[in-house]
C-alpha cells in the first residue's frame, strides 16, 4: 500500500466527512427526541475546532498536540483520540466556552498509540449530539517513556536486560521488529511446561536509572503483559545488596517478592504493582537482614519471573513489554 503523506490522507478524510455533514445538516430539519437546543440553548462554534500540529506531533521531543475551539456558550465536552492502526484510545473532559489549554501528549488507556500512526480526534458534546467535530493528527513516535519514571527496560536495548532459562522453559526470547508490541518493536515472550513455578526470568539490572528519590510506600512497578494460558502468573523478585558488598550473596542479602496473575485474553492489559506489596521472601535460605524492610538505594537486580497460580502440571507463559518505576502514581 502506497505510504499516505498528512496532506494526502487530510484530503482522503475531507471527502469522507462530506456524506457526514450532509446527514447532520438533513438531520437537524427533522430532529428525533427532545428539543435540546430548547433545554440547553443551541450550541455555535465561533471558530473552528482545530489543533496546531498540522504536519504531524512528535512526541518523543515533548511536543504536544493544542486544540483550539469557541463555543457560545459553556458546555460539557469530551474530546477523544482514537488510534486507527493500534486502537489505542484517550479522552479529555471538560466544561467550558473554549478548549485554550487543552493539550495532548500522548497519553492512552490500555495500549499505547503506535509510530507512524493516524490518530482521530472526535469532539463531542452530551448535550448537543448533532455537534459533534472530528479532525485527525499523525503521530511521528511514541513519547518517550523515561520522562515518567524510571525506566528500568523497554526491551529495545538488549544490554538493558537479560535472560535465564531453565528446565522446564519452552521458550524465553524477544521478538524484534514486530507491531505486535505495545511499546516501540520489541517485547519479551516468555513459555514454559510443567509442575514447577520458575520457567524462566528476565533479570534487570536497576542502575539505569536514580531510585534515590523513589519512596517504596509511594512507588509503583508498572510493566505491560499478555497471555493467552490460564493460570498463568509473574512473580516479581527485588534483590537487595544489603552487606554492601557490590553483589548479591544468596543467604545473606534480603530479597523481595509478590506474584501477579496475568489475565488470559490474549490482550495487552497494564499492570501497576504498588512496591509496597513487595514481601521480605525467606523462602530456601534467603535471610532478614536489616529488619525485612525493602531499601531501594539497595536494590541491585529485579526479575519478572515467568510463573503460574498454583503447581499444576501445565503450559504457562505470557509476553511482557518494558519495566518502569514511578514516583506517586501509577504508569
Ligand atoms: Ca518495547
Ligand atoms: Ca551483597
Amino acid at each position: 500500500m502506497p505510504f499516505l503523506t498528512p496532506s494526502m490522507y487530510g484530503r482522503q478524510f475531507s471527502l469522507l466527512l462530506i456524506p457526514v455533514l450532509v446527514f447532520c445538516s438533513c438531520a437537524k430539519d427533522e430532529p428525533i427526541g427532545p428539543d435540546l437546543g430548547g433545554l440547553f440553548g443551541e450550541l455555535e462554534l465561533l471558530s473552528d475546532f482545530g489543533h496546531n500540529m498540522p504536519n504531524g506531533v512528535h512526541f518523543e521531543d515533548e511536543e504536544t498536540v493544542d486544540f483550539s475551539a469557541n463555543f457560545n456558550l459553556e458546555v460539557d465536552y469530551t474530546l477523544s483520540f482514537i488510534g486507527q492502526s493500534s486502537g489505542a484510545t484517550y479522552s479529555i473532559s471538560g466544561k467550558s466556552t473554549n478548549l485554550s489549554g487543552i493539550s495532548w501528549g500522548g497519553e492512552c488507556n490500555a495500549v499505547f498509540f503506535r509510530p507512524m500512526e493516524w490518530v482521530h480526534c472526535v469532539l463531542e458534546f452530551e448535550d448537543h449530539p448533532d455537534n459533534t467535530q472530528i479532525d485527525s493528527v499523525f503521530v511521528w513516535e511514541q513519547p518517550d517513556l523515561s520522562i515518567s519514571g524510571v525506566l528500568l527496560t523497554s526491551f529495545e536495548e538488549p544490554s538493558s536486560f537479560s535472560l535465564t532459562s531453565g528446565d522446564f522453559t519452552d521458550h524465553l526470547e524477544t521478538a524484534v521488529n514486530t507491531l505486535e508490541a505495545v511499546e516501540g518493536t520489541t517485547y519479551v515472550s516468555g513459555i514454559g511446561t510443567g509442575p514447577a513455578t520458575w520457567y524462566g526470568a528476565i533479570r534487570i539490572l536497576t542502575n539505569q536509572g536514580d531510585l534515590s528519590n523513589m519512596e517504596v510506600s509511594s512507588s509503583f512497578l508498572n510493566l505491560h503483559a499478555r497471555s493467552e494460558l490460564e493460570g498463568s502468573a509473574t512473580v516479581i523478585k527485588v534483590f537487595e545488596d544489603s552487606n554492601d558488598d557490590g553483589i548479591i550473596d544468596a543467604g545473606q542479602d534480603e530479597v523481595f517478592t509478590t506474584k501477579l496473575p496475568i489475565i488470559a485474553d490474549g490482550e495487552w492489559h497494564r499492570m501497576n504493582l504498588p512496591l509496597s506489596n513487595l514481601a521480605l521472601d525467606l523462602s530456601g535460605n534467603n535471610v532478614s537482614v536489616n529488619g525485612g524492610v525493602l531499601d531501594l538505594e539497595k536494590a541491585l537486580r529485579i526479575d519478572i519471573t515467568f510463573s503460574q497460580l498454583g503447581t499444576s502440571d501445565g503450559t504457562f507463559g505470557f509476553d511482557v513489554d518494558y519495566v518502569i518505576l514511578t514516583p506517586d502514581f501509577p504508569f
